[in-house]
């Protein structure tokens, strides 16, 4: 590994906040009751879903493993495209009303990038629409600006654990891989991430409290904590840049 930190990179959903719970989630249930559907998803059944990344994928296996839904093909793949899409419209109302909001101690990661002039880029499954919704609501009009590249769904089709989306993000930074440190909350984004050669720092995430993490730089509960790493956090209150940089330094 190298010991020059060159970019942060930022999964979206669990890592820059809690979307799947307050967020998706709820959103989905409501396209449901929408769309006269008897569908509901508990926390729990969201939670065993999650392990699928991408919600048209998650939405499709759920209604395979249901059996139930129209039977014919053409039908079921326009069902649930229609669903996933006033899921997304809903969850962009949601999260425009302030019902998401970011982790503690992301926007203090943030700042330190933005203070020593590090670039930042975000690398999600999710698509374009849901990152603009999420980060114009907590970090404002300009929140684009902070971030020297989006690699979302429409981008990387291949969702994690591929490695795509990672490989795309650093052909766009031009940078190696060992010169990065992804941020992530899943088994899914920190294998994408790992099988694309970059280091992974693991803040867990509600629906991933107690996944095992093989091969991560440091695993912990938040940002805004400096108890609870592995391994420990040497700075004191909260995960810095510089705390990120002594991981990477230290594997
Ligand atoms: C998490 C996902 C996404 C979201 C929902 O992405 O798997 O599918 O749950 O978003 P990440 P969509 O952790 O990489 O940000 O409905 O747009 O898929
Ligand atoms: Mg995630």
């Amino acid at each position: 590994m190298s010991d020059e930190l060159a970019a942060l990179l930022w999964d979206v959903d669990g890592t820059l906040a809690e979307t799947e719970r307050d967020g998706h989630l709820v959103a989905m249930n409501r396209a449901f009751a929408e769309l006269n559907l008897s569908w509901r998803w508990s926390e729990r059944r969201y939670g065993e879903l999650l392990r699928i990344a991408g919600g048209l994928e998650r939405l499709t296996l759920d209604i395979d493993t249901q059996c139930t839904g129209p039977r014919d093909p053409e039908e079921r793949r326009a069902l649930v495209q229609r669903i996933h899409h006033r899921k997304n419209e809903h969850y962009a109302t949601l999260v425009a009303g302030g019902a998401v909001t970011l982790r503690p101690g992301v926007r203090e990661l943030m700042d330190d990038c933005l203070q020593a002039g590090m670039r930042m880029a975000i690398v999600t499954t999710t698509s374009h629409g849901n990152v603009e919704a999420l980060l114009r609501a907590n970090l404002g009009e300009d929140w684009a600006r902070s971030f020297a590249t989006i690699v979302a769904a429409e981008d990387a089709p291949r969702k994690k654990p591929d490695p795509q989306a990672y490989a795309l993000a650093l052909r766009r930074l031009g940078i190696q891989a060992h010169d990065a440190v992804a941020i992530e909350d899943s088994p899914a984004g920190l294998h994408a991430a790992t099988a694309a050669g970059v280091g992974v720092v693991i803040a867990r995430s509600r629906f991933f409290a107690t996944d095992a993490m093989p091969g991560a730089l440091a695993v912990g509960r938040s940002l805004d904590e400096s108890a609870g790493w592995t391994p420990p956090c040497a700075q004191s209150g909260r995960v810095t840049l510089r705390q990120l940089q002594q991981w990477l330094r230290e594997d």
